[in-house]
């Protein structure tokens, strides 16, 4: 056969990232987020936009070094060295298999793949796709390339943690990064926290949106 070039498959070349849309980041979570239940509507609204729709979750074995209870006479929110890295230390969540780990249940969207990360017990993961000290990847930007992907959306919980740095590391890895600025919210352990994350990731060229403008930016 020659001359003939038949598109059969449509490649996904822009995929959304839904970050860490877990109980235990929202009120009655062990690391509520304020607001952060409110961010489940604007994923709910946004995934008809995309063929490709992944997630990450914060998946911790219960000795995990992040959390204050396992270093005996410290508490949360102190920040340690753990490793050479600093780590603000977390109140216990996200443990593998309990409730507080699980998607929320108003969360509805197909999810063809989800990365979980935290799961090394002597590093934190607030990227989706490697941890924070880069010495062990998710798999997922290798997944997303696998699939044809260039370009990513994201949202999801925390603005100031996991959003900012899966967002980041997706601009290292090269990927287009678009964030959905309404479906974030921050945890601010200082006032201002999310305003500062957010301009960090556009000073790494993440472009910066709003769920309603995604219509008007050409995507279907
Ligand atoms: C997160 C702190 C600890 C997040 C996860 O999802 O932003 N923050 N673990
Ligand atoms: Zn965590």
């Amino acid at each position: 056969m020659t001359g003939a070039v038949i598109y059969t498959d449509r490649v996904p070349t822009r995929a959304l990232v839904l970050v860490d849309l877990q109980n235990d980041f929202c009120p009655g979570g062990a690391l509520a987020v304020r607001q952060g239940d409110e961010v489940i509507a604007v994923a709910n609204r946004v995934t008809r936009h995309f063929e490709l729709v992944v997630a990450t979750q914060d998946w911790h074995p219960a000795d995990h070094a992040s959390f204050a209870a396992n270093h005996p006479g410290r508490s949360p929110y102190e920040v340690i060295d753990l490793d050479g890295l600093p780590q603000v230390l977390w109140p216990v969540h996200c443990v593998q298999g309990t409730p507080g780990a699980a998607f929320r249940a108003d969360l509805d969207a197909t999810i063809a793949k989800v990365f979980v990360k935290g799961t090394n017990p002597r590093v934190d993961s607030y990227s989706g796709f490697h941890d924070n000290g880069h010495r062990g990847s998710t798999g997922m930007g290798e997944w997303l390339r696998a699939q044809g992907v260039t370009a990513i959306h994201v949202l999801g919980l925390a603005t100031d943690y996991c959003v900012q740095w899966t967002a980041l590391d997706g601009r290292a890895d090269g990927f287009e990064v678009t964030l959905i600025a309404d479906g974030c919210r921050a945890v601010e352990l200082a006032p201002g926290d999310g305003e500062r994350a957010i301009a960090a990731m556009r000073a790494a060229g993440v472009i910066v949106t709003d769920s309603g403008a995604l219509a008007s930016q050409g995507l279907p």
